[in-house]
């Protein structure tokens, strides 16, 4: 998103990798039989930074993944799609989580020593019944869903990942809302010393900190809304947003907020992070939708990012809304799409 400050885009990554460079790594990657899930957990940072285009300055380390952990779910049938799947060593190495640093290889090489145990929840504000919840403990309890989402990111690339979590609105009903909440804010966690975005404005990407995101209750109320907790089978490795993170699958990629702490109930529209730092550029809304481009950049088709990877992947014609349309085009009925972007 911020891409002025970057010596390349996502947009253009193809593009500026000259040809050969792209080639041979395309031949390492075969090479290296990576087309199987030959590093899902145990793989190298360093190693992944170097195959995906990090800094390629850097040697290769031996820092290990964080740990992940297997979690039990079922696989509602309305939830699985007929479309390949993203590899899980890229959905877990190209990243945007600019708390660990703003390039696509920041989170997997800087969040592997976050702490995400013990992690503390809070639901607040106008509901009924405010409460603190211990997110593992709570965890433990929950019926998980695997849901498999198409997840298109503002900057006109996509990903197809197999998420596990509980629909939003059970967590938001369990705390009794008042007839006054009628937007539902999210916090993710501030803690400088160990988020080196946080602790630096150049690192961060320049936004402000802790990140904040914003639905109105009824978008937080469609089943589609998803609190989620795993991805791939697995409990979400912290460049993901460990322990518990938002997927809205209709709304580009940054409305899924990361490494949540608070949900606060309010009676007007909260700020939301990515509209604070630029309101031409990012709305609160913030629905995917081809008809209306980003100041800098057209929306109307994506960049998938598919089994293979990064490399060979195509561009093909955004939906609207992502393709969620019968899910959620009711929640914008009678709205001008075009203001309320
Ligand atoms: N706290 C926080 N949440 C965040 C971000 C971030 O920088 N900080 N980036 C957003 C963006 S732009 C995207 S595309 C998704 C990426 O999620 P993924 O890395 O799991 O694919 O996280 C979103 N959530
Ligand atoms: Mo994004």
């Amino acid at each position: 998103m911020r891409i002025h400050n970057k010596k390349k885009s996502a947009l253009s990554e193809n593009k500026v990798t000259p040809e050969s460079v792209y080639r041979q790594r395309r031949h390492l990657v075969q090479g290296l039989g990576l087309g199987a899930a030959a590093f899902s957990n145990g793989a190298s940072a360093g190693f992944l930074d170097s195959l995906f285009g990090g800094d390629k300055e850097t040697q290769p380390t031996t820092r290990a993944m964080a740990k992940t952990v297997p979690l039990t779910f079922t696989q509602p049938k309305a939830y699985q799609l007929d479309i390949p799947v993203t590899a899980e060593r890229v959905a877990t190495s190209y990243n945007n989580f600019y708390e660990f640093g703003a390039d696509k290889s920041d989170p997997v090489r800087y969040a592997q020593q976050f702490k995400t145990r013990p992690w503390t929840m809070t639901i607040s504000g106008e509901v009924d019944n405010p409460h603190t919840i211990d997110v593992w403990a709570w965890l433990e309890k929950q019926q998980l869903e695997e849901r498999i989402y198409r997840h298109r990111c503002v900057e006109a690339w996509s990903m197809v990942i197999p998420w596990l979590g509980v629909p939003l609105a059970n967590v938001i009903k369990a705390a009794n809302p008042t007839s006054k909440a009628k937007y539902v804010a999210f916090e993710t966690l501030y803690d400088p010393e160990q988020m080196r975005g946080q602790a630096s404005r150049f690192i961060g990407g320049g936004i402000e900190y802790p990140y904040v995101e914003g639905l109105r209750i009824d978008e937080a109320m469609n089943p589609l809304a998803m609190l989620t907790v795993g991805m791939y089978g697995k409990t979400l490795p912290p460049q993901n947003g460990a322990p518990v993170r938002l997927v809205l699958p209709w709304k580009y990629g940054f409305k899924g907020i990361k490494s949540i702490v608070h949900i606060h109930l309010t009676d007007k529209q909260p700020p939301t992070t990515w509209n604070k730092s630029a309101a031409s550029e990012y709305g609160f809304y913030a629905n995917v939708n081809p008809q209306v481009d980003h100041p800098r950049w057209s929306q109307a088709s994506e960049r998938v990012i598919a089994e293979g990877g990064l490399f060979g992947s195509e561009r093909q014609p955004t939906l609207m809304f992502n393709g969620y349309q019968e899910e959620v085009a009711e929640l914008y009925r009678g709205m001008d799409l075009r203001k309320f972007y």
